[in-house]
């Protein structure tokens, strides 16, 4: 069979010390981190998007990147070999799941049978190489929003045939997903915006969303899927204004349709920041209301402002990150999908393992790091003693509710003024600085 990365052999853990640019410093797969194994914890995922699909293109210009599994004139045969690429890089890394679009997997025919044959064809193969090599499908996700007759959105375009179009490339690729024993399937609203609010019914694209998204709740029951539904908030790009700008929104839309039951969310570092959010943030909102279910893992560039997609090197992000996680209970069918693409001047196929191994090691140091700071309990001591009053007379009365406005007015009258107290950031960021 061809090896499409010659030049790059198994990545193995080598240890702090290792000079080797292509071996783990930080990510030993079976090492115990709080009595469980670094990959259970972390659960690394390859986007096929980015990783395979991606050549470099921007809005200047075409893709600058040649890959060897490009090189046929039939696109399912560059379908398969791409396919047989990616397994190849899964392996070589040692991660332990890839997520996928619908149309990155077998390229788009003139009618949807045909675009379903097609897709067919290439599940199977996927399905033997799962088989081979033991890498599973943390998620499977339709792409509703490259093709034109997306341009005005899927679920809330404003012509019911083109939602008709996208519940039925959903309905596939839930099923494909299924096929497959994805663990997750996401919903990403590319699209699912507007442009100007000049042209749009704001209420009835919300009501259609919502309808989609039933559908589909309805059809995952019906087939028998036991995957978590994903939704992926993002506040614009390429859309002026995605309607699922941030955690909050998202929960606020799915609590008012009647389908916080059925979704959890998979948030986007890049995402998050785009939303003016960090992406601690997005994760403690999640945790903070049971809804977190998975993460793409990357960073944005501060001085761009746009969905850079890096691979993520931050260590500090990563470490508030997975502190965030494994407070809330960690990873239960999520996982860290590393929804980034290498840069335009990155043309050489060692320059995604470049890539992931950064990532890969950057999330096992933010995992050490939380680890330690879960074990020696600094900010869990600090955020309790802060919140004791709770623990109290008064707190405990208001908290159990058994007291109004009036008992409030007839304490503070009795008591004066509140004494305060410090928050102690600056001792706190000190503090978490000698754990990074
Ligand atoms: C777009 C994005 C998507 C989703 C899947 O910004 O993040 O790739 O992750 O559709
Ligand atoms: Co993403």
């Amino acid at each position: 069979m061809t090896e499409y990365f010659p030049d790059v052999k198994e990545i193995k853990y080598e240890g702090p010390d290792s000079k080797n640019p292509l071996a783990f410093k930080h990510y030993n797969a079976d090492e115990l981190v709080l009595g469980k194994k670094m990959a259970d914890h972390l659960r690394f995922s390859v986007c096929y998007w980015h990783t395979f699909k991606g050549l470099g293109a921007d809005p200047f210009g075409p893709g600058t990147i040649i890959r060897k599994y490009n090189d046929f004139s039939d696109p399912m045969q560059i379908a398969e070999a791409t396919l047989d690429a990616a397994f190849e890089l899964f392996t070589k890394l040692g991660v332990n799941f890839w997520c996928f679009h619908d149309r990155d997997i077998a390229p788009e025919a003139d009618d949807l049978a045909e675009t379903n044959r097609r897709l067919d064809k290439i599940v199977l193969k996927a399905q033997k190489l799962q088989d081979d090599t033991g890498v599973k499908l943390l998620w499977g996700t339709t792409n509703a929003f490259s093709h034109r007759r997306f341009m005005a959105g899927a679920g809330t375009n404003p012509s019911p045939e083109v939602f008709a179009y996208a519940a039925s490339q959903i309905k596939k690729a839930i099923e494909i997903t299924h096929q497959l024993g994805g663990v997750n399937y996401v919903f990403w609203g590319g699209r699912e915006g507007y442009d100007t609010l000049l042209n749009t019914d704001m209420g009835r694209e919300l009501d259609h969303l919502a309808m989609l998204l039933q559908m589909a709740v309805d059809h995952k029951k019906k087939i028998g899927f036991d995957g978590q539904f994903l939704i992926e908030p993002k506040p614009k790009e390429p859309t002026k204004h995605q309607y699922d700008f941030d955690s909050g929104n998202c929960h606020a839309f799915l609590q008012k349709y009647n389908l916080a039951n059925d979704f959890k969310l998979n948030i986007e570092a890049n995402h998050a920041t785009l939303a003016g959010h960090t992406f601690q943030h997005e994760l403690a909102y999640c945790a903070a209301n049971g809804i977190l279910g998975s993460v793409d893992a990357n960073r944005g560039d501060m001085l761009l402002g746009w969905d850079t997609d890096q691979f993520p090197t931050n260590i500090y992000d990563a470490t508030l990150a997975m502190y965030t996680i494994l407070q809330s209970g960690g990873f239960d069918k999520g996982g860290l999908n590393f929804d980034a693409k290498v840069r335009r001047q990155s043309v050489d196929g060692i320059d995604l393992f470049y890539a992931h191994v950064g990532a890969m090691d950057c999330f096992a140091r933010g995992l050490k790091n939380a680890a330690r700071l879960i074990e020696d309990k600094v900010l869990e001591n600090a955020v309790k003693e802060r919140y004791a009053g709770w623990d109290g007379e008064l707190g405990s009365k208001i908290e159990g509710k058994k007291v109004g406005f009036a008992e409030l007015e007839a304490y503070i009258l009795e008591h004066g003024e509140p004494e305060l107290a410090s928050g102690r950031q600056e001792m706190l960021e000190n503090i978490l600085n000698e754990y990074i």
